[in-house]
């Protein structure tokens, strides 16, 4: 494969923190002086009471331990806001850009400040307290941010759950970690659509309750106007509440590594994992990162397109730009409403020097024609970011030609809601680019590729990314199953942090992130367990057996394959296949929709009953020359019937 280098510019060179010689010098530190390094960039961020131990790690199972300045104490929302209003009382630290483009709205540090304590003195005359767990269900709007910082200026740790998960999972996530106060909306509005999330609140927490969980309030945001009912002595109007509140509450002393957040993920069970991140190595981390990895610089506005319900938006929308003292733009919308040009009018419209989005979106973008960039300005634009998921090269030409222009070096981020900030990426002063490659290893990042038998591979190699060794914002613990988290990340390469994803390396040091090696695939940036979509399947009562692969989808990058056995007696039909989608985007939400669905009257198993995945992947992605061998299966005669009924057939 060939391969288009684009070497740094030189204005990119002479505007960038870090040219290539400072990235070089300071990442031969950071892995041979971590103590050191980290003491230094440590400081980035306000201590109450400064640090004296810097980084106290252990890889090996039993016994995983991370703790990173662990004897220091801050708070976070001091940190993201008090800080800053000496210098910067006035400058727009979230610019909110309306779901309607009539709508914005500019809220300085200062005004900041103010939503921020109100909201924290509510939150706590409703007896919300240090450790207790607050779960968001919020739309893009200020409130959510409002309220992350909020928990973390009074101790509390939040556990955001994306709004377009459905009842079934919100109760899920409000049950797992106990949490007994829910912040939420009447409706979010996307793409001119509203989506009930107050309703859903209310089935959520009678779903919860039911399994014996206990929401004492229920907080209100008044977003669209509309009809909601409101739970006497439970709910409570977030306006009114806030009226009612003084504008003055002390931030609370953290501990380093007191908790933060809580924030749910997709593995390769079925039952999402609670994935906790702590204090101070967190902030540390995240705005590091921010700071070089979008080569920020005072006074410029600053856009990711992410969702506040994912990590991208807790890092690189609200903790790493703030606690920087950036202008961070938040949109409520979607990157097609009221047309495909609206990422690039919003661009114009304010101005935004940085931008940060999906691949999905890019590719959906590059399919709805160049004229809708091109009629549009983006002067300045200045760096653009990918995540989410490998970006394709001729998406990243596009990108590159179209949107950029040829001006903006793309930084391609590869990170996972698990290690808190961005750990593999170019910087945009420093490193040659190619498309399709995240290339280097940030500071302090130590990445080795292992072989299936935990092999190390050296020099020009594909293989299993691991991490050797820890960086402070990678997560401390499954929340509340520590065992869970030894088994999951630390135990497959015995001492080594396992991603999950395959890799190679190329001979200039350059990493090609190939995907997951495990269960779990990637729908338009999103994960997904294919367990949890095979449990939403088979909780159906004419299903008796499902299995679920990723196929190679244009737009999603991966497309969701279902292969299901009815129970006896059931009758394929489409409209069976409409009632199995529609039920599993009950159970888990729009995002997990099937694409594919395969009635299929057996599974190929292995004798000891393990279903081939590999065979189904082959069959899904209608390569069924290469299946390799299938003299294992207990009925190989399944496998005629799965390929003569396959759904993509070419
Ligand atoms: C931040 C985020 C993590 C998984 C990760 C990998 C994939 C993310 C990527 C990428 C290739 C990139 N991924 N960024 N793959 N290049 N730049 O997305 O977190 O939702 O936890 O997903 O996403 O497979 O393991 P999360």
């Amino acid at each position: 494969m060939s391969v288009n280098v684009h070497p740094v510019k030189p204005e990119w060179k002479a505007k960038g923190l870090i040219d290539n010689d400072t990235y070089l010098a300071w990442y031969k530190r950071s892995v041979e002086d971590p103590e050191g390094f980290w003491a230094e960039h440590g400081k980035r961020i306000d201590w109450i009471k400064p640090f004296s131990s810097v980084k106290n790690t252990n890889f090996n199972t039993p016994g995983v331990s991370i703790k990173w300045f662990e004897d220091g104490t801050l708070n976070v929302s001091a940190n993201c806001i008090d800080r800053h209003l000496a210098t910067r009382g006035d400058q727009v630290a979230i610019l909110w850009e309306g779901d309607d483009p009539s709508e914005d709205r500019k809220i300085t540090y200062r005004e900041l400040s103010e939503q921020v304590n109100r909201l924290s003195n509510v939150m706590k005359a409703n007896g919300v307290k240090k450790g207790d767990r607050v779960t968001i269900y919020m739309p893009m709007i200020p409130e959510a941010a409002y309220t992350m910082l909020a928990c973390t200026r009074i101790g509390a740790i939040h556990s955001i759950v994306f709004g377009g998960f459905s009842p079934d999972a919100l109760a899920g996530r409000i049950e797992d970690c106990g949490s007994d106060f829910v912040v939420t909306a009447d409706e979010g509005l996307r793409g001119g659509k509203k989506v009930p999330l107050k309703a859903n609140t209310d089935k959520a927490i009678e779903i919860a309750e039911k399994a014996g969980a206990k929401v004492r309030n229920v907080l209100v945001v008044r977003r669209t106007g509309g009809a909601v009912a409101m739970k006497d002595g439970r709910d409570i109007w977030y306006h009114e509440a806030m009226d009612a509140a003084s504008a003055d509450c002390p931030p609370a002393e953290m501990s380093a590594e007191d908790p933060l957040f809580i924030l749910y993920t997709s593995g390769s069970t079925g039952k999402p994992k609670g994935v906790m991140h702590t204090t101070g190595g967190y902030l540390v981390y995240a705005s590091m990162t921010h700071q070089y990895v979008f080569d920020y610089q005072d006074n410029e506005v600053y856009w990711c397109t992410a969702d506040v319900g994912w990590v991208t938006g807790h890092s690189y929308i609200v903790y790493g730009p703030l606690a920087n003292g950036a202008t961070t733009l938040m949109f409520e919308g979607v990157p097609n409403y009221p047309s495909p040009s609206r990422f690039w009018d919003v661009v114009d419209k304010h101005d935004v020097s940085i931008f940060y989005t999906a691949p999905t979106a890019i590719r959906a973008l590059m399919g709805a024609g160049d004229e809708h960039v091109t009629k549009t300005s983006r002067k300045s634009l200045r760096v653009l970011g990918s995540v989410g998921e490998p970006i394709n090269p001729e998406a990243w030409e596009w990108y590159y030609k179209v949107v950029g222009e040829e001006r903006c070096p793309i930084v391609d981020t590869w990170w996972q809601t698990e290690t808190g900030g961005i750990l593999i990426t170019p910087l945009p002063g420093a490193t040659d680019l190619k498309p399709g490659s995240a290339t280097r290893p940030f500071f302090g990042v130590q990445p080795q590729l292992v072989d299936n038998d935990g092999n190390v591979l050296v020099g020009a190699t594909e293989g299993n990314l691991c991490i050797t060794d820890s960086w402070p914002g990678q997560m401390r613990t499954v929340y509340g199953d520590h065992e869970r988290f030894e088994q999951t990340y630390f135990s497959t390469y015995h001492g080594k942090y396992f991603t999950g994803d395959g890799c190679r390396r190329d001979d200039d040091g350059y990493y090609w992130i190939t995907g997951r090696v495990d269960d779990v695939i990637n729908v338009s940036g999103h994960r997904m367990g294919t367990a949890e979509v095979e449990s939403a399947l088979v909780a159906h009562a004419k299903v008796s057996e499902a299995a679920v692969v990723g196929y190679p989808h244009d737009l999603k990058g991966q497309g969701i394959y279902c292969y299901v056995t009815l129970m006896e007696g059931e009758e394929p039909s489409d409209a069976l296949r409409k009632e199995l989608v529609a039920h599993v985007r009950s159970e888990i939400g729009p995002i997990a929709s099937p694409d594919k669905i395969q009635f299929a009257p057996g599974l190929p198993k292995t004798r000891s009953g393990k279903i081939m995945r590999r065979i189904l992947r082959k069959i899904a992605e209608d390569d069924f020359g290469a299946l390799g061998d299938t003299s294992t299966l207990a009925d190989p005669t399944v496998v005629d019937d799965l390929i003569d009924n396959r759904q993509n057939k070419k």
